[in-house]
């Protein structure tokens, strides 16, 4: 089978919500050799999407979105240990990792934390669905050197700009970074908000954490 047809059935087991099909497809193409990272962002990541259009259309609804996420969380449980095995391991910096209070998906915000865990960082996952005050205790906790908030939703992204305001409010604003990311965040809105930056996908996560510590560009995603 060639790598697009995997990439294709890996997308076809999310549009049909089928996690037993998501993890086989996935065990086989990491048999097979395929790049785990490639699974993800053309294979499961491509199939997330259309499910996201099918249901904006109205063909889909929320069965079909829990069912998607679901084999797409099967196939990442056997795709995301590939990437921590076969990355170089050096610690970059700390980094407090979450998605904000009155947003559940999870998706992104995990595969976020496991390339910049593969690529050197110590992450603090704190989960999703937390406030503010919840970024901010993290920080505290761990001394982290970077804060990263993950918003899917237009109604949840506001929760962004108040962690920044929570952290002046603790004092910490100065010692630490924050950076933004989740499908309806953009650059203009990190700027208004006096985030350190934005990140359209994992990669480019990577990519601005590096930067924003002062670590020269990753040799495993650098162009
Ligand atoms: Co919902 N949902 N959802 N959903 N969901 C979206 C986001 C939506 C765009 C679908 C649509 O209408 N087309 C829409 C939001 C509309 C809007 O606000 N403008 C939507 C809606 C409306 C809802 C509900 C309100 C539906 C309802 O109840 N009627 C509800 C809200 C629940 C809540 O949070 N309070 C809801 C619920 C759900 C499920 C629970 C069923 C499920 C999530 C399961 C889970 O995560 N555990 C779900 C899903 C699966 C989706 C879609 C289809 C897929 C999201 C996903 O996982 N994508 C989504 C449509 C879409 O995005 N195409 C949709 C795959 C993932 C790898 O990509 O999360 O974008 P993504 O992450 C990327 C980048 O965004 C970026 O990097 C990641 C990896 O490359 N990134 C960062 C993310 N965080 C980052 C942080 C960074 C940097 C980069 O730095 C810190």
């Amino acid at each position: 089978m060639s790598d697009a047809d995997y990439f294709e059935r890996l997308a076809r087991t999310v549009l049909d919500g089928d996690e037993e099909e998501a993890e086989s497809v996935a065990k086989a193409a990491v048999a097979d050799g395929l790049d785990a990272l490639e699974c993800i962002n053309r294979g499961l990541t491509e199939g997330m999407n259309r499910v996201g259009e099918l249901f904006a259309s109205g063909d889909y609804f929320l069965p079909e979105l829990i069912m998607g996420a679901d084999a797409m969380k099967a196939a990442l449980a056997v795709l995301e240990p590939a990437l921590l095995d076969t990355q170089q391991r050096e610690v970059l910096g700390r980094v407090v990792l979450g998605t904000v209070e009155g947003d559940v998906h999870d998706i992104g915000k995990t595969l976020v934390g496991t390339l910049l865990t593969a690529d050197g960082f110590e992450v603090t996952d704190i989960g999703f669905d937390q406030p503010a005050s919840e970024f901010v205790a993290a920080v505290k906790e761990t001394n982290a050197d970077l804060v990263g908030a993950s918003a899917l939703l237009t109604t949840t992204m506001r929760v962004q700009a108040q962690i920044i305001e929570e952290l002046k409010a603790a004092g910490l604003r100065d010692s630490v970074k924050v950076m933004v990311g989740g499908a309806p965040t953009a650059q203009a809105w990190a700027d208004s908000i006096g985030a350190d930056g934005h990140a359209v996908d994992a990669i480019g996560a990577v990519a601005l954490a590096r930067l924003l510590v002062d670590a020269p560009p990753s040799p495993e995603y650098d162009d």
